[in-house]
């Protein structure tokens, strides 16, 4: 009896939404070095383009992005399955929301969340951050950042992540290409502690050999049948 099952997501489950990836040929980095666009480093030295960075793809998600299949399938497993469902995603947009999903971690931030550098308050943000941006809490001005998780900071919520993996019967894993840390651990942590590990993904990554089983397409078209198979299985 299949009584847990942990998700992780990332960019490749809402390129169907017309959200780019990062490393795909137009990848979201290009134009930008990591260096100098998602990390405090790069913050701290240029505010306004990584402000600018993110402000683009906050109006590009809000400019009538909607949630695909992929999404879907996994609200409607959260739905109906007769067990825990947990999702960790690795983005930052707020599709999985949008889609129905509700137990959620984003464990590198959101999007439409801003952190104030001087109280620390987080708040819900849908225009762009700037120099004029004011705390809701504090009153500072320009003191808001993209309340996001950048190389070299500590993931959201790792310890329930950690507890997860090691209770899961099912890790799936859809959309990553397996590169980023601590995400990209997730596989071996679920497996040692005895999880079947699934890989969905459009094509190949770095860690596809040590997943139980892949399947390759794309997310909004598998998805769904991986998801009658999970049901099945747990009902
Ligand atoms: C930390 C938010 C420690 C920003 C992101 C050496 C070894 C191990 C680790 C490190 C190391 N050197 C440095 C590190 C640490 C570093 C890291 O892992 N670096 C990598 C580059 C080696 N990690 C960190 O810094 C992390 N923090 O380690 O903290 C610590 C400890 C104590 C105290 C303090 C700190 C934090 C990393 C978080 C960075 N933030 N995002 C933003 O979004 O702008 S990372 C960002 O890239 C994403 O969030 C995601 O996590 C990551 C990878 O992206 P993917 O989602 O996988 O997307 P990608 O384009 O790469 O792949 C898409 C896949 O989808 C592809 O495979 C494609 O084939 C597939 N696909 C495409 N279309 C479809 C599809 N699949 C299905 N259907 C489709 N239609």
């Amino acid at each position: 009896m299949t009584s847990s099952i942990v998700i992780l997501t990332g960019a490749g489950i809402s390129a169907e939404s017309g959200i780019q990836t990062f490393r795909g040929a137009d990848g979201l980095w290009e134009g930008h070095r990591v260096e100098d666009v998602a990390t405090p480093e790069g913050f701290a030295r240029d505010p306004e383009l990584v402000q600018r960075f993110y402000n683009e793809r906050r109006r590009h998600l809000l400019s009538g992005i909607e949630a695909n299949a992929g999404h879907l399938a996994l609200a409607r497993l959260e739905e109906e399955f007769q067990g825990e469902v947990l999702l960790v995603t690795q983005n930052i947009d707020n599709l999985h929301e949008r889609a129905g999903s509700k137990n959620i971690i984003h464990m590198h931030g959101e999007l439409l969340k801003a952190r104030c550098l001087d109280c620390d308050e987080e708040m819900l943000v849908e225009n762009d951050l700037g120099i004029e941006s004011e705390c809701l809490r504090c009153d500072s001005q320009g003191r808001l950042r993209p309340d996001i998780v950048w190389f070299g900071e500590m993931p959201y919520q790792m310890p329930r992540i950690e507890t997860a993996l090691g209770n899961a019967d099912v890790f799936l894993s859809i959309g990553t290409s397996g590169l980023v840390y601590p995400a990209a651990g997730f596989g071996q942590l679920a497996r040692y502690a005895g999880a079947r590990t699934i890989e969905a993904n459009l094509e190949e990554t770095a860690g596809s050999s040590s997943f139980d089983r892949c399947v390759r397409g794309k997310a909004g078209e598998v998805l769904p049948g991986l998801v009658d198979e999970l049901l099945e299985m747990g009902s």
